[in-house]
């Protein structure tokens, strides 16, 4: 929203300066930013909006860089076509679409729909059109088989909320703002700000909730920055979370701790739950998980004790071998403990907007998983999805089904997608690779045609998924701040090219009647009347969804039906965002298996626990985590001089009794190697590493040939999922491990 001009303590000279407020779209804690131009130019500093109702003035170093992300000369802002030489040129948007059309086509008469594929990358959770639109590509293309960077993420929790609520994507989160008792597991806001968990300044929340005489803890083999703002730091051993939380449940059975409190009458399972934690003592697991039992007794007690806890995990829990386990168990925690959709425990998210894959289209139904196998490796389907490493093998091996042609949206699986190194070298192998994505990087340098989105700064923004998991119910519209008018929206790119997957051609292809359509089944949905819904609007896209969810939603006016409901011409008109309060008890409205109940404990799930206990007493030696940095986003801000300037970021972290052992100087290079593949990182000795646990961070190794990130080849570093064997999944989800990775590390001689 532009609501000044005429700034008179503008840096700016000219007369044309603007002060525009709007939101970040980079990542979960959705900051208000305000944003000054001058004409075409932004004029830095980008600052936060201190009257932005949700944010209040919290901001990190990368919202500050949208200017630099927008101005970026590297970034591609026309279509790049593939000559017969292998050399992108710039085409028209006629000419780019045209050799799509030509590409897929041939793959689609030659090999039929099933040789064709999709990989949907992370901003589709951010960015404005693509969380709209990438279902509508989905949709035309007409494939059963995609993949998506969901399963090196957080598929194990959309499995546990699948079983347990009967949606995938219906995630508790803590409520962090009133809770008296935190426990982060496998998480680091201090780099992250918060995943699966949307609140600006998690950190300054872990103080409020010791200031108020409440407790924090974190479970971590590293003791990361988010640790100065804890009471206690828990050091673990990757990947056997859920033997320490079996554990856990075990002694709030066994002490008599167990409360249901508000959900006794609206959960099965309790009685399963017991009989399965039986004998899992914290003697028994205290070896395997390196905590000592007394610490899970004190831990169990104290979260029972509190008058208000939660136990909240994310990507550390995830990404390792017993994903599904942990994630769900961590929910089992808190309902054990009366934690579960009462102030200050877990609740759920009540989006002014609610998400589309929140909603629930079908009748509820038992879960079903392993519908389908992938051809290569015999993957099971899991939530319609098989790891994404078993694209490299369909891409690699002949025979009914190989994929030759992909489309990749905004994702950059060569550099984040386990035995990278192999997705790397069959992507030339396709006869049809699109991308849709604003650089020439790791993976869109294999494209044959690049199709560019807009910048954030160049389209309106109000994030889709992520208020379903907002600490607090609010709501806030961004403009764009440039608008050139002569390049399509992504959600057009989309639509027009899931349609040409889909086998029509570009002259038959009405995004805009496509997009119609997809509205109007929507307004069905919801119980509306479609053509009076469609004869409210000029445009389609986007915006017009923007507002429909708005007017279904839980204070929306229906278009007339609650005359006082809200419309996104609310938050038009109030440029620093609406707040509606805290979130409030959802159960059991949101509950939608077919019992109606919450399912503690799903026999899916459940019976993952023999493998658990088989893999208790194993000792992998030294083990590689991942990390993040609160400069860093995934692999893609690497090219922002400001961000990734001064100290070097991509190092190993050793902790010093490792270091000795294996003859490793601060500093040092070290090889770090695994059965299918070998880096060489330089070292950074550091007690915040628990012995026997090294970390890499993931998102770097941009030095490859053909990449066109002038600033991030400079400070290329190296891609740590060259280590990850592609086999290594959470059996029951399909989610890739990159945490707790058996590696070997020897010093590299000067
Ligand atoms: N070892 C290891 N591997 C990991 C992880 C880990 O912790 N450790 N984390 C995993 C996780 S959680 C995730 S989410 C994945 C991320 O995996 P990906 O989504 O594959 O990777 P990103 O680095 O987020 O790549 C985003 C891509 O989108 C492009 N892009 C950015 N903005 C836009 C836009 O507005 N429009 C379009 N069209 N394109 C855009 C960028 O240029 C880039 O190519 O990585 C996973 N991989
Ligand atoms: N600045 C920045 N912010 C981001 C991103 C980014 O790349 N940069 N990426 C975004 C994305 S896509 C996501 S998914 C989120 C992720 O958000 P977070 O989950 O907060 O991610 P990380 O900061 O990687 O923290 C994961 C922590 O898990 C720990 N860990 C590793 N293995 C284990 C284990 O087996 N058990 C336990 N208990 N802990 C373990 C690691 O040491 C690390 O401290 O962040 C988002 N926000
Ligand atoms: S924490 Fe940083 S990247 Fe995330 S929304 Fe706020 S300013 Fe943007
Ligand atoms: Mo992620």
């Amino acid at each position: 929203m532009t609501v000044e001009t005429h700034s008179p303590e503008s840096a700016g000279s000219g007369d044309q300066v603007k002060t525009h407020f709007r939101t970040c779209p980079l990542c979960e804690a959705m900051c208000g930013l305000e944003i000054k131009t001058d004409g075409e130019k932004v004029l830095p500093p980008i600052r936060a909006d201190r009257d932005d109702v949700w944010s209040k003035g919290f901001i990190c170093p990368k919202g500050t860089t949208l200017g630099h992300l927008h101005e970026d000369p590297d970034r591609v802002r026309v279509p790049l076509v593939k000559d017969e030489n292998g050399t992108f040129q710039e085409a028209t948007w006629e000419e780019a679409y045209a050799r799509c059309e030509e590409l897929l086509h041939v793959v689609r008469n030659t090999h039929g729909v099933d040789a064709m594929t999709y990989y949907i990358g992370n901003p589709a959770a951010h960015n404005f059109s693509i969380s709209r639109y990438v279902g509508a590509l989905v949709m035309q293309s007409g494939v059963q088989m995609g993949y998506s960077a969901g399963t090196v993420d957080q598929w194990p929790k959309n499995v546990s909320s699948e079983c347990m609520y009967g949606n995938s994507w219906t995630f508790p989160t803590p409520d962090i703002m009133r809770t008296q008792y935190l426990v982060v597991m496998g998480a680091n806001p201090h780099a992250s700000q918060g995943s699966l968990l949307a609140c600006p300044d998690v950190l300054g929340e872990m103080d409020k909730i010791r200031e108020r005489g409440g407790k924090c803890v974190v479970v971590d083999p590293r003791r990361t920055g988010t640790c100065d703002h804890a009471d206690e730091w828990v050091p673990i051993t990757p990947g056997t979370d859920a033997a320490f939380l079996l554990a856990l449940c075990h002694v709030l059975f066994d002490e008599g701790l167990v409360d249901m409190g508000t959900m006794a009458n609206h959960v099965n399972g309790l009685d399963e739950v017991g009989a399965l934690v039986a004998d899992w003592t914290p003697e028994k697991v205290a070896d395997t998980t390196q905590v000592p039992a007394e610490t899970i007794r004190r831990l169990a007690r104290e979260i029972a004790a509190a008058d208000s806890a939660c136990v909240y995990g994310r990507i550390g829990l995830c990404n390792q071998e017993f994903g599904t386990l942990a994630s769900w168990l961590i929910d089992v925690v808190n309902l054990l403990t009366a934690n579960f959709d009462v102030p200050g425990g877990m609740m759920f998210g009540n989006p002014v907007a609610p998400a589309m894959v929140t909603l629930n289209f079908e009748a509820p139904k038992e879960p079903e998983f392993g519908r389908w196998h992938s051809r290569v490796r015999g993957a099971p389907e899991v939530l319609g999805q098989v790891p994404v490493s078993c694209l490299s093998e369909e891409i690699m091996t002949p025979g009914e089904g190989q994929i030759k042609a992909l489309v990749v949206v905004a994702g950059n699986p060569v550099i984040s997608s386990p035995e990278a190194g192999r997705l790397d070298e069959a992507l030339p192998m396709l006869d049809a690779m699109i991308c849709i994505d604003n650089w020439v990087n790791a993976t869109t340098r294999h494209a044959d045609v690049i199709l560019p989105g807009l910048s954030p700064l160049e389209q309106p923004h109000w994030d889709e998924m992520i208020w379903s998991w907002a600490a607090r119910t609010a709501g806030n519209w961004s403009d764009q701040i440039f608008d050139y008018g002569d390049r399509p929206d992504e959600w057009e790119i989309l639509v027009r090219v899931g349609a040409l997957m889909g086998g029509q051609s570009n002259d038959e292809i009405d995004e805009r009647a496509i997009d119609d359509g997809f509205f109007a089944g929507l307004c069905m949905f919801f119980g509306l009347d479609a053509e009076h819904v469609l004869s409210h609007y000029d445009d389609g896209g986007p915006e017009r969804m923007t507002d429909l969810m708005i007017r279904i939603g839980p204070k929306g006016d229906r278009y007339g039906e609650n005359p006082d409901g809200l419309t996104l011409q609310d938050f038009k008109d109030n440029p620093h965002g609406l707040d509606f309060g805290p979130m409030v008890p959802r159960v059991p409205d949101i509950i939608h298996t077919p019992s109606g109940k919450i399912e503690m404990a799903p026999p899916y799930i459940t019976a993952d626990v023999g493998r658990l206990q088989r893999r208790l007493g194993r000792d992998d030696g030294i083990v590689l985590v991942s990390r993040r940095h609160v400069r860093s986003n995934n692999s893609w801000m690497h090219n922002v001089k400001a961000l990734v300037k001064g100290k070097d970021r991509c190092t190993l972290l050793v902790h010093p009794d490792d270091a000795d052992g294996i003859g490793l100087a601060d500093g040092a290079v070290a090889r770090v190697s695994t059965e299918i593949g070998s880096i060489e990182v330089p070292v950074e000795v550091s007690d915040e590493m628990m012995p026997g646990v090294v970390s890499l961070p993931h998102g770097w190794g941009h030095n490859l040939d053909g990449v066109q990130l002038s600033v991030a080849k400079e400070f290329a570093g190296v891609n740590n999922n060259l280590l990850a064997p592609g086999e290594l999944v959470d059996e029951i989800s399909g989610n890739a491990i990159v945490n707790g990775i058996k590696v070997e590390v020897v010093p590299v001689p000067a």
